[in-house]
């Protein structure tokens, strides 16, 4: 049995369901609502205090690339491996560098525009106790504070999230597409779904739609397959939930 500890609008889940689909398997799923991946519970699964779980028959996986490529080797049907070892050497660079590079970068606009707003209304002491009960995050959301950001850490984020619209657009054409590997949809494609689904999300499509022609055909493509309308369900955007917000956010 497979179950998998996930939150709706969480980037690093939406990997993970992406996979899930793609493979048509059947899993139980756990949205755990916030607050619970912090519980002593939650904890013994994912001492990280994060979302993505998968639980496999009892025994948890943590980290979504990890588990991406525990189902791929576990499930081989639809493989999103590549078959020898440089292809999957390759790989997993691009699976590095996503989660070195875009997947934190797209955290800072996140927050800033959607989730600080959640955190202004609790007290500092509340906020300080929330913000050291997490494992992973304590110092993030420190430096954070109640407030957002400063503006600073948002330019160096716009900037990693413009580098990789970049490197993405060169290895398309290097590779001839249609996946950014070349033939085969790969790992590399998923994990970065849902980098780009936020930022289109947050109103920031112009970064790849002005100058980014294969990385603008590539989202269509990505948009076309099923697994990615399973994926993105309603409520799965912050938009979906958090609309009004984030037009006030966009314009201010
Ligand atoms: N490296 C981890 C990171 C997981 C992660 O950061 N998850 C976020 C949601 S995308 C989370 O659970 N955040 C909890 C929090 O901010 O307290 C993975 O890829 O699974």
């Amino acid at each position: 049995m497979l179950e998998l500890y996930n939150f709706p609008m969480s980037t690093c889940s939406q990997k993970v369901r992406i996979v899930l689909a793609e493979k048509g398997l059947d899993w139980v799923d756990h949205r755990i609502e916030s607050g619970e991946h912090l519980k002593p519970e939650y904890l013994k699964l994912n001492p990280n205090g994060v979302v993505p779980t998968l639980v496999h028959d009892g025994v948890p996986i943590i980290d979504s690339s990890v588990i991406c490529e525990y189902l791929d080797e576990v499930f081989p049907q639809s493989s999103t491996t590549p078959p020898d070892a440089f292809g999957r050497a390759q790989m997993r660079a691009w699976l590095r560098y996503i989660e070195e590079v875009p997947t934190p970068a797209v955290r800072y606009p996140s927050f800033n525009r959607v989730l600080v707003h959640n955190l202004k209304k609790m007290s500092k002491e509340a906020f300080d106790k929330a913000a050291d009960a997490r494992p992973l995050r304590k110092h993030f959301y420190h430096r954070m504070g109640q407030t957002g950001f400063p503006q600073e850490d948002i330019d160096a984020a716009m900037w990693d999230l413009k580098q990789t619209c970049g490197r993405v657009e060169t290895a398309l054409a290097e590779t001839g597409g249609p996946w950014i590997m070349g033939r085969q949809f790969t790992l590399a494609d998923v994990c970065l779904v849902p980098t780009l689904d936020r930022m289109e999300d947050l109103g920031y499509a112009a970064m790849w739609e002005k100058g980014h022609k294969h990385v603008t055909d590539w989202w269509a493509r990505i948009q076309a397959r099923s697994s990615y309308k399973t994926t993105y369900y309603k409520g799965a955007r912050f938009s979906d939930t958090y609309g009004a917000l984030m037009r006030e956010t966009a314009a201010a």
